[in-house]
């Protein structure tokens, strides 16, 4: 790697800036082009058929010297600098391929939801790079949801609803990450094309003891219902949250209860292994089927 001089500038002048944000760039680069970033994949389960319906894709840098880093070592960094554009194309290329590869292992047939900052999904050529990576690898817009977390899609809100209303029309789906915590929630849920709100942790952690978060809880359920979109609760851990978030209305969970993020190939047993699970409990509920025909056909 090149040795960066560092420029004897005034802290604050423009050109000590640019050298700062050249430097950041330089090494918030690094890992795209050096191969060192992967993908883990998160379980989302429906509350109602307790299938494995979809898949949230977290971010992971292999750094050669620091072990397996989680993005908020990473990500924040790359969105000053202005390179997060390489991360999110990265990871919807990925994420694509992926899918592509559990299709043809027949070990995954649901959706996968990548995360993409406001900043890129405003650029013009993020829509092409969203489609290109479907087609490439013969993926139907269906099984990809974008996850825009609110507080940075409202920054740029104009833009980004002209983005996500474009790909949801050709058939991709649009998430709204950390629901709750950014300052503008409710435009967001306003304007945002969605198919589902994520309840952020926070509101789930105390959920079985504090009145405050399940008031908020019901509130979003009562909202984004509204809207046609599915909330899924994010950061379950115990099978008491569990129950209260269903009580609450919510369709689906992801949490440490259900599945930590994993490699592809954990990903595809664990859905193997909960669906075999299912299959005898859904066996039991099989007698209901004759009464039911018995009544159509009286
Ligand atoms: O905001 P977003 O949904 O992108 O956050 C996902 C992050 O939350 C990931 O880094 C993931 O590892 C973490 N996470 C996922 N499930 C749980 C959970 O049940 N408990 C906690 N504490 N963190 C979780
Ligand atoms: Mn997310």
């Amino acid at each position: 790697m090149v040795a960066l001089q560092t420029p004897r500038l005034a802290s604050g002048s423009v050109q000590a800036r640019a050298a700062r944000r050249y430097r950041r760039q330089c090494s918030a680069a690094s890992p795209v082009s050096e191969g060192q970033l992967c993908l883990q994949y998160q379980p989302k389960v429906d509350l109602r058929t307790g299938h494995m319906f979809g898949v949230e894709a977290l971010m992971r840098w292999r750094h050669p010297r620091f072990g397996l880093l989680a993005p908020e070592a990473f990500i924040p960094q790359a969105e000053r600098a202005g390179t997060i554009g390489q991360f999110d194309t990265w990871a919807i290329q990925e994420s694509c391929r992926q899918v592509r590869l559990w299709d043809v292992r027949a070990e995954f047939s649901g959706s996968v939801a990548v995360n993409v900052s406001a900043l890129e999904l405003t650029q013009p050529e993020f829509i092409d790079v969203v489609f290109d990576a479907l087609e490439r690898n013969d993926v139907a817009p269906s099984r990809l949801v974008v996850e825009v977390t609110e507080s940075l899609a409202i920054d740029h809100m104009e833009r980004a609803v002209r983005a996500l209303s474009i790909l949801s029309r050709n058939g991709v789906r649009v998430a709204l990450d950390d629901f709750g915590t950014g300052y503008s929630s409710l435009m967001a849920l306003r304007f945002l094309p969605l198919s589902e709100v994520k309840v952020d942790h926070c509101f789930v952690k105390d959920i079985t003891t504090c009145v405050e978060d399940l008031a908020i809880v019901t509130a979003i359920v009562a909202m984004a219902t509204a809207k046609g979109a599915i909330v899924v609760a994010e950061g379950v851990e115990k099978e008491s949250q569990l129950v209260t978030v269903a009580r609450l209305g919510c369709h689906a969970i992801q949490g440490y209860l259900t599945g930590k993020p994993m490699a592809p190939e954990q990903l595809a047993r664990a859905v193997a292994e909960h669906e075999t699970r299912l299959a005898p409990r859904e066996a039991r509920t099989t007698p209901a089927e004759p009464q039911r025909c018995a009544l159509v056909n009286g």
